[in-house]
């Protein structure tokens, strides 16, 4: 706790078990880190990989022995895919237990392949152990780390080390730290003969000091701006640059391969490829590769590639930087292509027309958590973000159950800073109980839940292969009354009742809040279509 506490962790979240959890718990209080009490493992752990996100300090997710741990795994996954600093802590077997292996699984071989180290502490090592382990977990790429801790150990005393404060978010761990390494000419090279250049940010780009240098290469360039969903705020939505999202859809590759609008490079700035959607690489423009990390494996070989601190890398490149030859007019134009293949058909309430009035009506301040499914697009079209982390998505995992835990851990880092959770009912359903949580902490969060009674997303896909609809259709939840019972104010809008004036009572409210809403998922499958192909 006391390495936690000198790297700036505030909360721990998580489902105690009745082991080492305790202890745990305790010292937490003694060093001002608060315990939350989630309803579920893998809640507590997206709640925790987000206030990582959020504030740059390592996230801490606590569970119970067997059934505590197995619960949180997909919380993790959720670390590990979107690199997020958390350091899991399980309740463990004692190690001469003896007795009967009730409850027992090899835990340390179920996180190993979504964890970037696994350890079990001992009275022994302990200390030094959590801070090798917080090293590793801040490390780039950043992920989770899994702990091990026994009753007996933990109860144990130790010397405790206090760990110097970690470097800040995005600044790479290594010898060099500062250093830019890789094909300098050659990336220099590429950028000056390019007359039609394409900016694509990462989510490397989201931490501190990339952004400026990044605008300012943009700007200089006078070129199409992209950022992937999880780099989405890094030049903002409303910049006259920002052409769309770039998540490696068929929309985007014909959209820049067309002959009026033909992108002649494309610079990937921090992007990682598991922000890619696994489809073929469709273009032909040659990649600039940037990163903080060395090495990724991008579905495409870059012509050329520079690593280190990510600001850097962007302005030594940026020194071969001249304007090129795209006009304002096709900068237009792209956008206008790539947001009309989004549109979305339907009648009464649709994800785009319940986004639109959410938009228009929330506080400025409002960030935004979005669920996975068909919904999402729409949202991450339509919402403008000003700054990175203003929406927080999963796409590294792309996992259900995000968006309420997310939004907590919103609520929580930034209590002052409303948060709007746009959720499937499928999505809400895997997490649903989090609403007591939220209540109990008093967050100031909207929910709302785009209800089609369908796993939209998966239903499209099985019509698309012509099957009959099966395992895809359920009866409609009354998420309003189902929230009512958990704590929140709730509203529901049939189809042909009015959306504003629940958003607007909703929104007015401090507390957690939930609106219901009707929605035709109708249009989905030729918004798809139209996206992906
Ligand atoms: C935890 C998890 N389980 C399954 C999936 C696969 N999946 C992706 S979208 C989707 C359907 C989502 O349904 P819903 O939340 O109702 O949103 P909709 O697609 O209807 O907008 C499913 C099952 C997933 N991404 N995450």
């Amino acid at each position: 706790m006391a390495a936690f506490e000198a790297r700036g962790v505030k909360r721990i979240f998580g489902i105690p078990g009745g082991g080492s959890s305790l202890d745990l718990i305790d010292a937490a209080g003694r060093r001002n880190i608060d315990f939350v009490l989630t309803r579920g493992e893998t809640a507590a752990a997206i709640m925790a990989a987000v206030t990582a996100e959020l504030t740059g300090a390592p996230g801490v997710v606590l569970t119970g022995i067997g059934p505590g741990a197995a619960s949180v795994v997909n919380g993790i996954a959720y670390a590990s895919l979107e690199r997020a600093p958390v350091v899991a802590i399980t309740d463990a077997r004692e190690p001469e237990a003896g007795t009967a292996p009730h409850q027992v699984f090899d835990q340390q071989a179920l996180f190993a392949p979504i964890t970037k180290a696994s350890r079990r502490l001992t009275p022994e090592d302990g200390a030094q152990i959590v801070e090798e382990l917080l090293d590793r977990a801040l490390a780039l790429p950043p992920g989770p780390v899994h702990v091990d801790l026994s009753a007996t150990d933990a109860g144990s005393p130790v010397a405790v080390t206090v760990a110097a404060p970690a470097a800040g978010r995005g600044e790479p761990a290594g010898p060099n730290p500062g250093t830019v390494e890789g094909e300098i000419e050659a990336a220099r090279g590429l950028l000056s003969e390019s007359r039609r250049p394409v900016v694509v940010a990462g989510i490397e780009a989201r931490a501190g000091g990339t952004g400026s240098a990044l605008r300012r290469l943009v700007e200089t360039l006078g070129c199409p701006a992209m950022t992937t969903y999880k780099a989405k705020g890094v030049i903002a939505d409303d910049h006259p640059q920002t052409i769309g999202h770039f998540t490696g859809a068929r929309s985007e590759a014909e959209a820049l391969a067309q002959k009026e609008s033909k992108a002649d490079l494309i610079v990937f700035v921090g992007l990682d490829p598991v922000e890619l959607i696994p489809a073929p690489w469709l273009l032909e423009a040659p990649v600039l590769a940037l990163s903080a990390q060395s090495g990724p494996t991008f579905p495409v070989a870059p012509a050329a590639r520079l690593h280190g601190p990510l600001g850097a890398c962007v302005e030594v490149v940026a020194e071969a930087a001249v304007e090129s030859d795209w006009t304002e007019a096709e900068l237009g134009a792209l956008r206008r292509r790539l947001r009309d293949r989004l549109r979305l058909e339907g009648k009464g309430h649709t994800a785009e027309s319940v986004t639109e009035a959410a938009a228009a009506l929330a506080p400025k301040s409002a960030r935004v958590t979005v669920d996975a499914g068909a919904h999402m697009f729409s949202i991450m079209a339509l919402w403008r973000a000003a700054a990175p982390y203003d929406v927080l998505k999963s796409t590294g995992l792309s996992t259900m159950g995000f968006a309420l835990p997310a939004g907590i851990a919103a609520a929580l880092a930034e209590p002052e800073r409303p948060v709007i959770a746009f959720t499937g009912d499928g999505g809400l359903l895997m997490c649903l109980a989090e609403l007591s949580t939220a209540a109990r902490l008093g967050c100031n969060l909207t929910v709302v839940v785009l209800n089609d009674a369908t796993l939209a997303l998966i239903d499209i896909k099985q019509q698309r292969q012509q099957r009959p609809p099966s395992g895809v259709r359920t009866p409609a939840v009354d998420f309003a009354a189902a929230a009512r019972g958990l704590g929140c104010q709730a509203w529901k809008v049939g189809p042909g009742d009015p959306l504003e004036p629940a958003l607007r009572a909703a929104f007015a409210q401090p507390g957690p809040t939930l609106v219901d809403v009707t929605i035709d998922p109708s249009g989905y499958g030729a918004q798809l279509a139209a996206l992906r192909g």
